[in-house]
């Protein structure tokens, strides 16, 4: 693993955990944690069940007892290390957004092409197609339940930087994080809402908004953000909010914000899918819930039902409590190292794919272009 801060955390619990709950067909071994500091980089291997720490991440695809290489670095670091990866031999999960442009995540995409053909296989990080509640989601839209889709109202909000005195951290420079909001979140329900449709996103009209642009210069970092150093500042170079219309290409007209000044929203990753036959929605800060409106029922006593997807037949569940206890955020990390583990041992290509990856970094670059251009864009 390349990276150890809040992803690298969330993806060492999953690799730890996966072969607990589930039925493997290999079992992943924490072999090589990489990381810019060395006493920082032991330390974490310590912290977080690493047998070893290196600083040079290169190092590791020469090594034959290293198979796969997770990605949990910022996003500037992605195409560098994915596609030396690949071409070395070694699987790839790769932490979103895939890339920072279009030109890397299309290197990344070629990349994973020419290593399937040998058998190598690379994942994108979407954790949230894996919380059961949208698994379900997908498969009431699969059965025709909502019948043809018209709308879907994607939003994912969060507060953590709303305070200008939060100082400045690698998501709010576009050199290290190659957008804001857009990227960071907006991509999450880019690829939820895809996933959820089994359809793409063909066009879009957007706008980007920078309410802070300056912000105290960071003297030490923890999870999102940081302690304030005294007195300097810096530029924030990237946006804190994106909102834009999209078009599907199967006809849904769709509507997405991400924001992270949000007031009150800690990690509100809310979905809305509204057919000709029903509808359903769902907010990730209740998780375990999904909202669903059976258009068919008598209108007497008909209305959106609460299904608490906890139950051994849903998505993942059987694997952990018996039902009705449900999960939380880090267990979708745990199903995206199954998945991922599954995919590789079956020689197939995980979901989602670098090709999945590149549609939509596609998308984020078309909410770019149309902030700037004022029009519709072509994905
Ligand atoms: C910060 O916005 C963040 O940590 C994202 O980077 C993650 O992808 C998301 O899972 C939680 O929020």
């Amino acid at each position: 693993m390349v990276g150890h801060a809040f992803m690298g955390a969330a993806h060492s619990q999953a690799w730890r955990v996966a072969p607990r709950f589930f039925d493997l067909p290999v079992r992943p071994v924490m072999a090589v944690l990489c990381g810019r500091d060395a006493d920082r980089a032991r330390a974490a291997a310590e912290r977080l069940g690493w047998a070893e720490a290196v600083t040079d991440w290169k190092s590791v695809l020469e090594r034959d007892d290293v198979h796969v290489v997770d990605i949990c670095t910022p996003g500037d670091t992605h195409a560098e290390i994915a596609v030396a990866a690949l071409d070395a031999g070694k699987h790839v999960l790769c932490e979103k957004p895939m890339a920072n442009t279009v030109a890397e995540a299309v290197a990344m995409a070629e990349a994973a092409e020419r290593a399937a053909r040998r058998g190598v296989r690379a994942m994108v990080g979407f954790s949230y197609r894996r919380v059961p509640a949208l698994g379900l989601a997908r498969d009431l839209v699969a059965q025709g339940r909502l019948g043809r889709i018209h709308h879907v109202r994607a939003q994912y909000l969060q507060d953590w930087i709303v305070d200008p005195a939060a100082p400045l951290s690698w998501r709010l420079d576009k050199e290290k994080a190659g957008s804001g909001a857009l990227g960071d979140i907006g991509a999450h329900i880019v690829d939820a809402t895809q996933f959820i449709l089994g359809d793409s996103i063909s066009e879009v009209m957007g706008t980007l908004v920078t309410f802070v642009p300056e912000r105290p210069l960071a003297s030490t970092h923890s999870g999102l953000s940081g302690t304030a150093a005294t007195g300097q500042t810096g530029p924030v170079t990237v946006d804190d909010a994106a909102l834009f219309l999209a078009r599907f290409a199967g006809g849904a007209l769709g509507s997405f914000e991400a924001t992270r000044f949000a007031n009150g929203r800690k990690n509100a990753l809310r979905v809305e899918v509204n057919g000709s036959a029903g509808s359903l929605a769902f907010d990730f800060e209740d998780m375990n819930v999904l909202q669903f409106f059976d258009g068919t029922e008598d209108p007497a006593v008909a209305g959106f039902r609460r299904i608490m997807v906890t139950e051994p037949g849903h998505p993942y569940v059987a694997a952990w409590w018996p039902a009705g206890h449900g999960l939380g955020y880090e267990h979708a990390f745990t199903h995206q190292a199954v998945d991922f583990v599954r995919a590789v041992a079956a020689g197939t290509d995980p979901a989602p794919s670098f090709a999945d990856g590149l549609q939509v970094q596609r998308v984020l670059a078309a909410v770019e272009n149309s902030a700037v251009s004022g029009s519709w864009q072509q994905v």
